[in-house]
């Protein structure tokens, strides 16, 4: 398979697949969002695999968001369809038939703290910073966030980080039930792969049938949930402070939102 912005390799079950854009942080360019799409069928077509492990190069980023150069000139239609796109695929990492474990080893922001939170299961290292930023560039989360970061947490500290767009450390990620483990930096992606082993000695067929249980369990909400969000999402390159946010972001500059 051809892959410019993604690595993947697979070994004794397990599918390694690593982001890869280490100039812009690891960031969710359109390009990267079809290899990934890309790279999730062949996981769920290869026989071979029964678990993936997610992560990003380098040490600063797990993926820094959705690429802000490229989204800053959309249009409202644009942007929802390129929301739509991005919850197409994250729902089939969240469909797939075999798990995908998230290992978190820098910043998961925005797109990037989405694409977490599609996996079945995180694991972060100490430097992991998770965040919604979105607010703070005059948009909302828009590949799922508003949605599954709410089922995780709940809709109290949801909203409270959404309309904040604080930063959230790993040890605060790992109280508030964010992630499942929070793991020294250089055992990151070994404490993956045990608990990759652990799933992979169980029944692949038992393994795919409760993935899919536990997923029902809000899945008529999501459903309905992820649309609304995609349909705000758009709606935002519609305002004036999308575009002050986005240019104040690639400017190195604070932004002063007009409200409008
Ligand atoms: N998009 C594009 N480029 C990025 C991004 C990004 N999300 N993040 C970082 N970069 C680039 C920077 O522009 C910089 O490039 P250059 O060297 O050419 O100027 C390079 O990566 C290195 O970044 P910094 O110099 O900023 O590195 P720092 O160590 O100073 O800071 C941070 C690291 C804190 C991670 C900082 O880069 C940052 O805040 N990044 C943006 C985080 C963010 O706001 N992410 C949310 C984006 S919005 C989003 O994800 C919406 C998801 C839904 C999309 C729906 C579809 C339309």
């Amino acid at each position: 398979m051809n892959l410019d912005n993604i690595e993947m390799r697979k070994e004794n079950k397990i599918c390694y697949i690593t982001i890869n854009r280490p100039k812009a942080l690891n960031s969710l360019n359109k390009q990267t969002l079809i290899e990934l799409e890309k790279v999730i069928e062949e996981v769920i077509n290869d026989q071979n695999i029964l678990v993936s492990i997610l992560t990003g190069t380098g040490e600063k980023a797990f993926i820094a968001g959705a690429d802000i150069r490229e989204m800053k000139d959309f249009t409202d239609r644009e942007a929802e369809q390129f929301s739509f796109m991005g919850q197409k695929i994250f729902n089939k990492i969240e469909n797939c038939n075999k798990p995908f474990i998230a290992a978190v080893n820098g910043h998961a922001l925005g797109g990037g703290m989405e694409l977490a939170l599609a996996c079945d299961i995180r694991i972060a290292s100490k430097d992991a910073v998770f965040g919604q930023p979105e607010v703070s560039l005059g948009i909302i989360p828009g590949f799922g966030g508003t949605q599954r970061l709410t089922s995780l947490i709940g809709k109290g500290l949801s909203k409270e980080y959404i309309l904040t767009g604080r930063y959230i450390s790993a040890q605060k990620a790992l109280e508030i039930g964010l992630i499942n483990h929070l793991i020294e930096n250089e055992e990151l992606i070994n404490k993956s792969v045990d608990i990759a082993k652990e799933i992979i000695s169980n029944s692949p067929v038992a393994v795919s049938k409760a993935k899919n249980a536990v997923n029902f369990f809000d899945q008529s909400f999501l459903d309905q949930g992820l649309k609304k969000e995609a349909e705000l999402f758009g709606s935002c390159f519609d305002t004036e402070d999308q575009k002050i946010g986005m240019e104040a972001f690639l400017n190195r500059q604070k932004p002063i939102f007009k409200g409008e």
